[in-house]
């Protein structure tokens, strides 16, 4: 901008609800954000009918989304970055960040048309026939119950599948959703003739040829060897048919995909940025947080609820809850995800009939601990742990109460964080916070009372998004031979913000202390018997 020939790297973020872009400049040791633009789907692309950016099943079990959305997102996001004067031409390498698990599928039309994308037309237009199947399941999708027992089966049991791919089978994990897609529409599956995660699909949308899967985000499929980071043969057979023919080659999170197409280029003014293998938004919010090093925590406050770290062992979670993913800086992460997150805190929110200023209010106002009374906030189908339909437990806690409830859902999750991180770093005395609800100094500070640790906030608001601008600035100099260590490649990006976090207060730390062997008891009987009866 002000000196044209400072690089820039874009980042983005493909998640559940919206499409982030951030872009970041880099001279030297100056390192400064310049834009972050966010773009919601369902106010921006309401003809495509989403609710809070996916189509749910009345049961709630089947969610999906359209994959023409996603790119027309990322269409009318280029438009807006040129726009606000944003010279495109000097940036030098994107990447992007993308919800996890979710999975695109390809007809053998894609290649041909996604090569000849016309400058002069909305890409949404041309990408109609691309699709062997018109929409994409996302990570809240759950109706794939019986495709993970088969793959269970298969491969030797739930703890040999963690030990191969770093997960027991998941519902929503890319495998059982193959396997779903392949038994229940042999004939869809017959006409695919690729199968992309949503990152390797954006990565693809942006080179115009099919890009490869980063370990971060292959790892959340149960069909790559963890410790190889390759696809497993026997992963392979268990899914589906003739499947290794159909999915990208899995490469390092900082290998280059390909050029920007010609279509970006000539559309929008942008020059032929090197395009960066894309990750899953956990990995990239791990290096947006600047967690490169093990025992530091970090939480994802969006639509899910994630807690993770960096680690440097590949083992599973002891209690078969959690998740090892590639870490797009090489090593591992360990993750548990909760589906109860932003969703449950709006249930709450709009049961009451709130806006979040009144929410936080009501929960400024309650005292910690909540004076005994718990919920379990599983308002959708839960992942961790694993909880059908089961609805909103409440134990000494009047539903009429919209203050007790706030604070009840606020801490339930708290808890369940606490309790399902322990394998991740059990005693963190820092935790870094992002995602659309670590703005609520509120939340932040149930958190650290919860975990007797401070917690910490960076300056852009989404760390996934320019986590992904940082490792598109890491692999481009890595690609000029001239490498810098994670430490120098975050340095500036991820520093904490001074008063932006919270602190525990040592009397609210030992009133959580108290009640975090009630909440693990309580969810620990509903799980092993679920008509056990509810205390009061
Ligand atoms: P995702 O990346 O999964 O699409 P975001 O990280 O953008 O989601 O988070 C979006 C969510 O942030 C919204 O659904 C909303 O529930 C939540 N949110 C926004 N502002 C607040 C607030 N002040 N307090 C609590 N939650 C908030
Ligand atoms: C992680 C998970 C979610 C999605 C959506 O395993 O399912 O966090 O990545 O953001």
């Amino acid at each position: 901008m002000d000196n044209p020939s400072v690089p820039l790297y874009l980042g983005f973020d493909s998640s559940t609800q919206s499409l982030t872009a951030t872009v970041i400049e880099v001279e030297g040791r100056l390192r400064r954000v310049i834009a972050e633009e966010v773009l919601v789907f369902d106010d921006a692309l309401p003809a495509f009918g989403t609710l809070r950016g996916v189509h749910t099943s009345p049961d709630g079990r089947t969610v999906t989304a359209p994959p023409g959305m996603w790119v027309a997102a990322l269409d009318a996001m280029a438009g807006r970055l040129r726009d606000a004067g944003i010279d495109l031409a000097q940036v030098r390498a994107i990447s992007g960040a993308a919800q996890q698990h979710g999975s695109v599928y390809l007809s053998a039309a894609a290649a041909g048309v996604l090569r000849g994308l016309d400058p002069g037309r909305p890409l949404a237009s041309q990408i109609d026939g691309i699709f062997s199947r018109q929409e994409a399941p996302v990570w809240l999708d759950c109706s794939t119950t019986a495709a993970c027992a088969d793959l269970t089966a298969a491969l030797g049991g739930p703890g040999a599948l963690a030990r191969l791919s770093g997960s027991r089978a998941y519902e929503r994990f890319t495998a059982a959703q193959i396997r779903t897609f392949a038994t229940t529409d042999p004939d869809g599956y017959e006409r695919t003739a690729s199968i992309h995660l949503v990152s390797s699909f954006m990565a693809s949308i942006l080179c115009g040829q099919d890009a490869p899967i980063d370990p971060g985000d292959a790892s959340g499929t149960n069909l790559m060897d963890l410790s190889r980071r390759e696809w497993s043969a026997r992963a392979l057979d268990a899914t589906a048919p003739d499947l290794a023919r159909r999915l990208p080659a899995i490469r390092d999170s900082w290998s280059i995909a390909g050029r920007l197409a010609s279509y970006w280029q000539q559309r929008f003014g942008f020059g032929p940025a090197r395009l960066v293998t894309w990750s899953g938004d956990n990995p990239c919010a791990l290096i947006g947080l600047g967690l490169i090093d093990a025992a530091q925590l970090g939480v994802s406050l969006g639509t899910s609820d994630t807690v993770f770290g960096a680690t440097a062992s590949a083992d599973p979670d002891p209690q078969g809850a959690g998740h090892v993913f590639g870490s797009p800086a090489g090593g591992y992460m360990a993750l548990t995800c909760f589906a109860n997150g932003s969703l449950a805190r709006e249930r709450v929110r709009d049961a009451y009939d709130l806006d979040w200023p009144a929410f936080t209010r009501l929960l400024a106002d309650t005292p910690p601990g909540n004076g005994g009374a718990l919920m379990i906030p599983w308002f959708v189908p839960e992942i961790t742990p694993t909880v059908d339909g089961r609805g909103p437990i409440r134990v000494g806690l009047d539903a009429t109460d919209a203050a007790r409830n706030v604070r009840a859902v606020v801490e339930g999750q708290a808890l369940a964080m606490r309790l399902h991180s322990r394998w991740i770093a059990p005693s963190a005395k820092q935790i870094r916070a992002t995602g659309g609800a670590a703005v609520n100094q509120e939340i932040l500070q149930v958190l650290a009372d919860v975990f007797d640790a401070e917690v910490l906030r960076i300056a852009p608001p989404n760390a996934a998004s320019l986590g992904a601008a940082v490792r598109a600035f890491h692999a481009d100099r890595q690609s000029d031979g001239a490498p810098l260590p994670w430490s120098e490649v975050v340095a500036g990006f991820t520093d904490p913000v001074a008063g932006a976090g919270a602190r525990p207060r040592p009397e609210a730390v030992a009133a959580y202390a108290a009640l975090l062997p009630r909440y693990a008891d309580l969810v620990e009987s509903l799980i092993s018997d679920p008509r056990s009866p509810i205390p009061e």
